[in-house]
Parts: C-alpha cells; structure tokens; sequence
C-alpha cells in the first residue's frame, strides 16, 4: 500500500474529490496555504493499494491545472513606492506537487 500526498490549488480540490470518489478511491482533504504566495490550498492524503496509485495519478493529472498567480515582491528595505514601481510577479501554480510514501502498516481501530 502507497500514502498519496497531493497539494492542490484549492480551485481544483473539489472536483478531484468528487472524481477520486467516483473511481471509489477513500481520500482525505486538508485546507493549507503554501508559504511562498501564502495563499489557501488543499492538501490530498489517499491511501491506495499498489496497483492502484496510477489510476489516482491519472485522475490528479487530469482534474488539477497549471493556472498563473501574481505576488508583490518583496525585499528587505524596500518602499512601497518600489513595489509600485516593480509591480507584481507572476508565478505558475502546479497542477499538483505530489509525494508517495511506502505504507508499512494500516489500522482502522
Ligand atoms: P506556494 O509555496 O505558495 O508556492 C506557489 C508557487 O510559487 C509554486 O508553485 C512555485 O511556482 C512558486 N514558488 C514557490 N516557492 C518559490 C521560491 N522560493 N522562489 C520562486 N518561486 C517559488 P508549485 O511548485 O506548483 O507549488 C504549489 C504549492 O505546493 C506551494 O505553494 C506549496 O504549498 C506546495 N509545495 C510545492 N513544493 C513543495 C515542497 N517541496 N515541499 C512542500 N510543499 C510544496
């Protein structure tokens, strides 16, 4: 058994609940913000047999988009009026960052 853990823009969370459900995988979603945009996400835990964890990686890929965001830089010193002058960064937010962990035991107690 595999741990799937998947970060997701909290835009794609739901529908790749409801379609992770569909297939009839068991799936848990944490709200969480990453810390460079300091924006809300999801976090996606699964625990799926072996010869399943392609079927959830193809779901993922499929339900979860690459989508641009802006951030105003930041810099020890600066001014306010630099950042009106620099403007906002923009940045590209996966699809989903996603670990997959060797599972040594599961209990449902
Ligand atoms: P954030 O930390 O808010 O990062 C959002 C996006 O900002 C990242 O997209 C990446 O394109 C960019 N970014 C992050 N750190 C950066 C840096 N130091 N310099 C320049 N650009 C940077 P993704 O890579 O798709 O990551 C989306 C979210 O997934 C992240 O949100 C974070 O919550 C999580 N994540 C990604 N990689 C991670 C890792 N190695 N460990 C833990 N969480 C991770």
């Amino acid at each position: 058994m595999k741990l799937v853990v998947s970060i997701v823009q909290s835009d794609d969370a739901a529908t790749l609940i409801d379609d992770l459900v569909a297939q009839g995988h068991r799936v848990t979603r944490i709200n969480t913000a990453g810390g460079f945009l300091q924006q809300g996400n999801a976090t996606i835990l699964l625990g799926v047999d072996d010869d399943l964890v392609n079927d959830v990686l193809r779901i993922i890929s499929t339900s979860c988009h690459t989508r641009l965001q802006y951030r105003s830089p930041t810099f020890a010193g600066a001014e306010v009026a630099d950042f009106a002058a620099i403007g906002p960064i923009e940045v590209q937010v996966g699809g989903a960052t996603t670990w997959i962990f060797d599972v040594e035991q599961v209990v449902r107690l």
